[in-house]
């Protein structure tokens, strides 16, 4: 066999059995944003089995171009404890204790290594188009390429079973939106539906990115962004330890729920 078969060969085939080893998972995750590479990496390494579905080439969302392509972000104190736990270095801000800077660059591939090296598993240029909705229950995802997606052709999709879907879609909140409107699901929020972000306040929103990441629908979680979008937080710009402080807490419940 000639060397240039035995590449195509060997990738066609290591690919496939990725892709079929994971069309059933415990946590179907959207988007391989901070919030979702966190909690990738707890519920991996509690023994779940996770797959990440990437819409862009490369995973890590928001991350990567900093505060205005600036490519430093800020972290505060509450969650040095997983940039640790991901190896991620900090600097402290001289003049205002408790809040740290970070290299954006240094995090978002530091982020991805983790959530991968604990058995996670990440399918990028992959859209997800849609969810599985059956017995009153959301029970997995409709996924398509992304280049699919963007050429508007028209190829039907597959699907990717899971006892738990996390939308970790960032600011559009995209599975929730497909739950309220297609699935025409009652969120767990006072409205049962998005309730939308609000401006920019820091503290606030880095509280309620927290506060918000839980179970919307059964079966249905939401973290980071997503989160603070369907409960109506307000947003709060280039500091990330309310998205990873979230991804650790879906993690804890997604687990907590997959064991019962
Ligand atoms: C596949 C999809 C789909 C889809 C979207 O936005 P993210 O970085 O996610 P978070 O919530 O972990 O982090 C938010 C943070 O980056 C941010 O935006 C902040 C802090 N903003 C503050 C402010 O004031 O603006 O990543 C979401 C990921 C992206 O990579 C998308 O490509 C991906 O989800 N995605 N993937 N199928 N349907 N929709």
């Amino acid at each position: 066999m000639s060397i240039e078969n035995v590449i195509s060969a060997a990738i066609v085939r290591q690919f496939s059995d990725k892709l079929l080893e994971n069309l059933v998972v415990d946590v179907a995750i959207v988007g391989g944003g901070p919030s979702a590479l966190v909690a990738a990496r707890y519920m991996a390494e509690a023994g779940l089995k996770v797959a990440i579905f990437e819409r862009k080439l490369a995973p890590g969302g928001g991350t990567w171009g900093g505060g205005m392509l600036f490519n430093e972000v800020v972290v505060q104190e509450s969650a040095l404890h997983i940039l640790d736990a991901f190896g991620i270095r900090h600097t402290p801000i001289a003049d205002h204790p408790g809040y740290f800077t970070l290299d954006s660059v240094e995090m978002a591939s530091a982020l991805i290594y983790g959530a991968v090296h604990a058995g996670a598993r990440i399918f990028n240029a992959m859209s997800v188009e849609d969810i599985v909705f059956k017995d009153g229950k959301v029970n997995g995802l409709v996924i398509n390429w992304t280049p699919v997606e963007r050429l508007g052709m028209h190829v039907d999709p597959l699907t990717v079973i899971a006892d738990a879907v996390l939308d970790g879609t960032g600011h559009p909140s995209e599975i929730m939106h497909l739950a309220t409107e297609k699935a025409q699901i009652r969120l767990d929020t006072p409205t049962g539906k998005i309730l939308g972000e609000r401006p920019m306040w820091v503290d606030s929103g880095e509280a309620s990115t927290v506060e918000n990441t839980r179970e919307y629908f059964p079966g249905l979680f939401a973290c980071g962004m997503s989160a603070n979008n369907v409960s109506g937080g307000y947003r709060m710009g280039p500091i990330f330890g309310g998205m990873m402080l979230s991804g650790e807490r879906v993690a804890g419940q997604i687990i907590a729920k997959l064991r019962k």
